[in-house]
C-alpha cells in the first residue's frame, strides 16, 4: 500500500457495505437494544402450521407441551443463569434456562487459548498464585461453585470455585465472568465441599482426603495415619470491597482424619453456624496392597459416620482473641482448641454420608447417606440446644458428641442413593437419587417431627449427582425448574465415540407431578454442582474503558493508546506498544534481534459491543481474545529467528483476514 491512506484505499474499493463492515460506527450499541437486537433471522416463519410439524415430527402432546415450556424464542433471553463446574476440565460453564442454551465457558484452573486465559502475563501470574510448592499446576477438577450471597440470597457479584485435586479455590468476577483470584490451600493437598455464608463474610472449603497438615509426609499405617493424618475446614475471608479472599484474615480448624465432603452455611436462625458431613469414620487407610481390605470396603464398615457441626463465629472469636497458632502462614485452631471452646462437635450421620443442606428458613438439616435410602432431617435448634449442654460425652479425638436422638427428627424413606438437596418456593426439598436414578420431592414438615414426607418422584437418566434449582440453596428459592445433573447419557445422543456427553435434565416442577422436559448433553468434563441465578441479577459490563486492565481492575497507565503507538528497544528489551482496531494492528511491522526479550502490550481501542479482537503469533505460544478496551500484556524471549506473522483470531470485519501483522527476529 506505500503511504496510500487507509480512508483513500476503502474509499476506492467503494463497497459501502465493506465500508460499514470495516469502520462500524463507535455508536452502534444504541442502535441495538440488548433485549431486542436487531436483524434478519428473528421473526418466525411466516405461515407456521403447528399440527402438521407435530404429525411430520411424530412429537406427541407431552413433548409439544415441554417444548413450549423451554423455547425461548431466537433472540430472547433466559430467565435464568446457571454457573456449573467443568468437572476435570477445571472450568466453569454457563447456561440460560429454561432453554439449556450454552452461553459461556470460564476458564479458572486451565490455561484456555480462545479467552487467552494463562497466556497473558497477569491471567499467568492469576494461575502462578495456585502453584503448589514451586510446581504450576495447569489443570483443576471444579465440584462447587458458590455465588456470593447478601442476606442470604444470590447477589449476583461474585462465584466461588473449589479445585478438588489441589485445593484451591478461585473468585471469578461476574461484572466481568472472568478468573479474578487463585488461593492455594497452604495446609491441605485436596479439598472437597465449599460453601458461602450468609453475607459472605467467609467461603468456607472443607477437606476430603486426609494427608498430613502443611503438605507434610508421613509413612501410611495405623497409628500416623490417626496421630499425623489431618482433616480441615479452612475460612477464608472475603474482602467484598476488593472482591478477594485475604488470606491473612481467614483460618483453619483442624478435623480428625475423617474424610470430610459437602458443607453448607447455617442461615437466619442458624447463621454462625456450619455443617460438614465425612465418611470414614473407620479411620480406615488403603491397604490392600498389604492384604487388608480394598478402601472401598473398609471405609463402610461402620452404620454412622460424623458430621461436623462447627460454630464459626465461635472459632473467628477465638482467632481474634490471638490463642490460634499459624501454620505456614494461616491461622489454625487445633482440634482440642475447637473441641474445648464451644466451636467444633460430632454427630452421627447414616452411613457414608454426601449431600448436607440447610432448608431455606435455616432451621433443618437434610443430610442424605448414599447407602441408606433415607433423607435424614436433624433440626438445628435442638443441635444449638444440645450444644450448650455441659454434660456431653466425648467421642474420638476429645471432640463432644451431639445425641442423635435428641437432634434428629425425621427421616424421610425416598429410595435408593440419595445425595443432594435442594429447594422450590412452595415448601418443597428436592433430592437426587444417584443409584435408582430419580429426583424425590419431598415436604418439608415441622420441629416436631411431623409432616415430612415424600410427594413425587421423577426418574431420570443415568445416575444424578447434584441438582440444582433457581435460587435453590438459599433463602429465597424461586421454584419452577430442577436441574438434573447427571453422569451418565448411555442412549440419549447421537453416538460420538466412546466418550459420551454428560446429560443435564431439566425438570418443569411446577405441576404436582415433575417431568423431564429437555437434555442438554454436555461436551465437557462431569458437571457436578450448579447454581441458578436469577438472570435480573447479573449486570456485567458489556465494554471496558478504553486501557483497562483486569489486573488493577481500571485503567493501566502502560496501556497503549490510539496514536502513542510504538516500539522502542532498551538494551535487550523491545517494548511493543500497539493497539488493535477494526481491521489493523499498529504498528503492524515489529522488529527484534535473536534472544531479546520482547515485552509487548495490546490495547483493543474499539467501544463497540461485541467488537472483540483475537491475538494470535507462531511460534511463540500466544493466543489471546481482548474485548472491546480492554489492554493486554505478554512477555517472551524471541529465542527463534525467522518471520513469523501475527493476526487477529476472530473474524472480526469484511477485511479480517487482513488484520495482521510481522514479527521479524533477525539472526544476531
Ligand atoms: Cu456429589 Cu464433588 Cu458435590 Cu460430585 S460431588 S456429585
Ligand atoms: Cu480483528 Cu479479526
Amino acid at each position: 500500500m506505500g503511504t496510500f491512506p487507509r480512508k483513500q484505499f476503502v474509499a476506492a474499493i467503494g463497497a459501502s457495505a465493506l465500508l460499514a463492515a470495516c469502520n462500524a460506527p463507535k455508536n452502534d450499541q444504541a442502535q441495538i437494544s440488548s433485549a431486542e437486537p436487531a436483524g434478519v433471522g428473528n421473526a418466525p416463519p411466516a405461515g407456521g402450521n403447528a399440527d402438521a410439524i407435530i404429525k411430520a415430527r411424530g412429537l406427541n402432546p407431552g413433548d409439544v407441551d415441554a417444548a413450549l415450556r423451554t423455547f425461548v424464542p431466537p433472540g430472547k433471553h433466559d430467565d435464568y443463569v446457571m454457573f456449573a463446574s467443568g468437572g476435570h476440565s477445571g472450568q466453569v460453564v454457563v447456561f440460560g434456562l429454561p432453554s439449556m442454551r450454552l452461553l459461556k465457558v470460564i476458564p479458572v484452573f486451565t490455561p484456555d487459548s480462545y479467552v487467552g486465559w494463562g497466556y497473558d502475563f497477569e491471567s499467568k501470574a492469576t494461575l502462578h498464585d495456585g502453584d503448589f510448592k514451586d510446581a504450576t499446576i495447569t489443570h483443576g477438577d471444579t465440584h462447587h461453585p458458590a455465588l456470593s450471597e447478601t442476606d442470604g440470597d444470590y447477589d449476583g457479584r461474585f462465584l466461588f470455585i473449589n479445585d478438588k485435586v489441589n485445593a484451591r479455590v478461585a473468585v471469578v468476577d461476574l461484572a466481568r465472568f472472568e478468573t479474578k483470584q487463585i488461593v492455594k490451600n497452604p495446609l491441605m493437598i485436596n479439598t472437597h465441599g465449599l460453601a458461602v455464608t450468609p453475607n459472605t463474610e467467609y467461603v468456607i472449603e472443607t477437606a476430603q482426603y486426609a494427608a498430613p497438615l502443611g503438605w507434610g509426609y508421613a509413612p501410611l499405617n495405623a497409628a500416623n495415619f490417626r496421630e499425623k493424618y489431618r482433616g480441615l475446614a479452612t475460612y477464608w475471608k472475603f474482602d467484598k470491597n476488593k472482591g478477594v479472599l485475604d488470606p491473612q484474615k481467614s483460618f483453619s480448624i483442624e478435623l480428625p482424619p475423617f474424610f470430610q465432603d459437602l458443607t453448607d452455611a447455617g442461615k437466619l436462625d442458624s447463621d454462625g453456624w456450619s455443617f460438614t458431613n465425612s465418611f470414614n469414620s473407620e479411620l480406615a487407610y488403603p491397604d490392600n496392597w498389604d492384604g487388608g481390605l480394598p478402601p472401598e470396603a473398609s471405609m463402610s464398615q461402620n452404620a454412622y459416620d460424623w458430621m461436623h457441626v462447627i460454630n464459626w463465629k465461635a472459632a473467628e472469636a477465638f482467632v481474634r482473641s490471638g490463642r490460634a497458632s499459624t501454620f505456614n502462614g494461616m491461622a489454625l485452631i487445633s482440634i482440642a482448641q475447637a473441641a474445648q471452646n464451644g466451636i467444633l462437635y460430632l454427630l452421627s450421620e447414616a452411613k457414608s454420608p454426601h449431600g448436607v443442606d440447610v432448608t431455606p428458613d435455616g432451621k433443618f438439616l437434610a443430610v442424605s447417606g448414599k447407602l441408606d435410602p433415607y433423607v435424614q432431617i436433624y433440626s438445628i435448634a435442638k443441635i444449638k440446644t444440645a450444644a450448650a449442654r455441659s454434660d456431653l460425652k466425648k467421642g474420638p479425638y476429645g471432640i463432644r458428641v451431639l445425641p442423635l436422638t435428641e437432634t434428629r427428627i425425621a427421616q424421610i424413606p425416598i429410595g435408593l442413593g440419595p445425595l443432594h438437596t435442594q429447594f422450590d418456593d412452595q415448601g418443597f426439598g428436592y433430592t437426587s437419587l444417584f443409584l435408582d436414578s430419580a429426583v424425590a420431592k419431598w415436604k418439608i414438615g415441622d420441629e416436631s417431627g411431623k409432616g415430612w414426607e415424600m410427594v413425587d418422584k421423577t426418574s431420570l437418566q443415568y445416575n444424578t449427582g447434584h441438582l440444582a434449582a433457581p435460587h435453590g440453596d438459599t433463602v429465597k428459592p424461586r421454584g419452577k425448574y430442577i436441574v438434573g445433573l447427571n453422569k451418565w447419557s448411555i442412549d440419549r445422543f447421537t453416538p460420538v465415540g466412546p466418550l459420551f456427553p454428560r446429560n443435564l435434565q431439566l425438570v418443569d416442577v411446577t405441576s404436582p407431578k415433575m417431568g423431564v422436559i429437555f437434555d442438554a448433553p454436555v461436551g465437557n468434563a462431569e458437571p457436578h454442582y450448579a447454581q441458578i441465578i436469577d438472570a435480573s441479577l447479573l449486570k456485567p459490563m458489556s465494554v471496558f474503558p478504553v486501557g483497562f486492565t483486569p489486573h488493577s481492575n481500571g485503567i493501566d497507565p502502560n496501556a497503549p493508546k490510539a496514536g502513542k503507538e510504538g516500539v522502542r528497544i532498551d538494551g535487550d528489551t523491545v517494548y511493543v506498544s500497539m493497539t488493535q482496531a477494526r481491521s489493523h494492528f499498529t504498528p503492524d511491522v515489529v522488529h527484534a534481534k535473536a534472544g531479546q526479550k520482547i515485552i509487548w502490550r495490546l490495547t483493543n481501542t474499539e467501544s463497540t459491543k461485541n467488537a472483540m479482537h483475537g491475538f494470535a503469533i507462531a511460534g511463540y505460544n500466544v493466543s489471546l481474545t481482548i474485548e472491546p478496551g480492554k489492554s493486554e500484556h505478554f512477555e517472551f524471549i524471541a529465542d527463534k529467528p525467522g518471520v513469523f506473522p501475527y493476526y487477529c483470531t476472530d473474524f472480526c470485519s469484511a477485511l479480517h483476514l487482513e488484520m495482521m501483522g510481522y514479527l521479524l527476529v533477525a539472526e544476531r
